[in-house]
């Protein structure tokens, strides 16, 4: 028997050594210290094959190669406790004194999507529904369909982008270019908001840019006056600029209105005393609108005779300028992050 506890002692204390950590300490556990299987039990079970006379000492001989054993062990397990204790430590150790790194930036809206989001949330809660269209544009909807026949002069005051080889097709030159198609496309009563990109052919400036956001909107029903547009259209101003904002018509002229008006908010930033932003006017344009032409309400297949509609249309930018205090419109495509950044 004292062969076999030599060999035993021998084979654990290899395999105790060769334990690299606490998963593996738990298979030498396992081999040696099972109650059921555990070379120690086995041990313990030979005891009934040896004479009556020998089996107190044998017994004591076992159980001091168990206390040994699981000394040994005991104090592995303490090291590679330790050791598993230091190395997460290690990994989830903070250096407090290292130098701040720069916070990850995150994008944010543009500043006219920002006011687009605005102004879509305030006419869906009136009832509008929001369509969306093409920017390359047949010219019959840019403009024939809008009561401006191809020789007539007002298409001169909105010149665009042409397509090379394709006569017929022009890059929008306003949002009013979808009013006929979502005519064809419904039936009265319709209130409709048509926000999106335009493009006309601009000597820029700081008001005026080639590439710009308009958001259209027109009424159709029966019993539709200027009145009711004037309601809206104060609604809107009010919600852009505060509720003691004023907005004037005045007449404008507009192929595809009859009466067209110019709608202008009493300046905010001055309260009317006239500034360098209102031009010293006291009054800021925001938009364009009347009642719809009755020739643009036949293109859209609607009877004129038994529906009237009015239509508007702001200029995106603009809002934003105004709301915001932006001095130049090219700022907004600029692709300067400092000016981005600010809103
Ligand atoms: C129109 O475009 C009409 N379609 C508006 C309309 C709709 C009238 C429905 C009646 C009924 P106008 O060209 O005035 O109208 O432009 C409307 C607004 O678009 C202007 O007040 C201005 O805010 C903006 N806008 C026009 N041209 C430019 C430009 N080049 N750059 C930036 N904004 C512009």
């Amino acid at each position: 028997m004292e062969d076999v506890i030599s060999q035993i002692k021998e084979k654990f204390k290899s395999q105790l050594f060769g334990a690299q950590n606490l998963k593996e300490l738990e298979v030498v556990e396992q081999i040696y210290f099972s109650r059921k299987s555990g070379k120690i039990t086995e041990l313990m079970q030979g005891l009934k094959d040896v004479p009556d006379e020998q089996k107190k000492a044998k017994g004591q001989l076992i159980n001091e190669l168990k206390d040994e054993m699981l000394q040994q062990f005991e104090m592995k397990r303490s090291d590679l406790k330790k050791k598993e204790y230091k190395e997460t430590v290690e990994a989830e150790r903070i250096d407090v004194t290292q130098p701040n790194l720069p916070a990850h930036k995150s994008g944010h809206l543009h500043p006219i999507t920002i006011v687009q989001n605005q102004l879509e949330d305030l006419f869906t809660s009136m009832g509008f529904q929001i369509e969306d269209g093409p920017e390359l544009e047949s010219e019959y909807y840019n403009f024939t369909a809008l009561n401006i026949p191809e020789s007539h002069p007002a298409r001169d005051m909105q010149d665009t982008f042409y397509i090379k080889n394709h006569p017929g097709w022009v890059m929008r030159t306003h949002t009013s270019s979808m009013q006929v198609r979502t005519m064809q496309d419904n039936k009265p009563p319709m209130k409709v908001i048509m926000p999106g990109r335009c493009y006309r052919n601009e000597a820029t400036d700081a008001r005026h840019e080639h590439t710009f956001f308009q958001l259209e909107g027109f009424v159709i029903d029966e019993k539709i006056s200027l009145a009711n547009m004037k309601g809206i259209l104060e609604l809107v101003a009010k919600n852009l600029y505060g509720p003691d904002t004023r907005v004037r018509l005045r007449p404008k002229f507009y192929p595809f209105v009859e009466p067209g008006v110019n709608g202008e908010v009493a300046c905010f930033l001055c309260k009317s005393k006239g500034c360098r932003v209102c031009k010293h006017t006291g009054w800021l344009e925001i938009f364009g609108a009347g009642m719809i032409h009755p020739n643009v309400l036949e293109a859209g297949a609607i009877d004129s005779k038994k529906y009237q509609g009015f239509a508007f249309g702001f200029g995106l930018d603009r809002l934003v300028m105004l709301k915001y205090g932006v001095e130049d419109i090219r700022h907004f495509q600029g692709g300067d992050i400092r000016f981005l950044t600010q809103f």
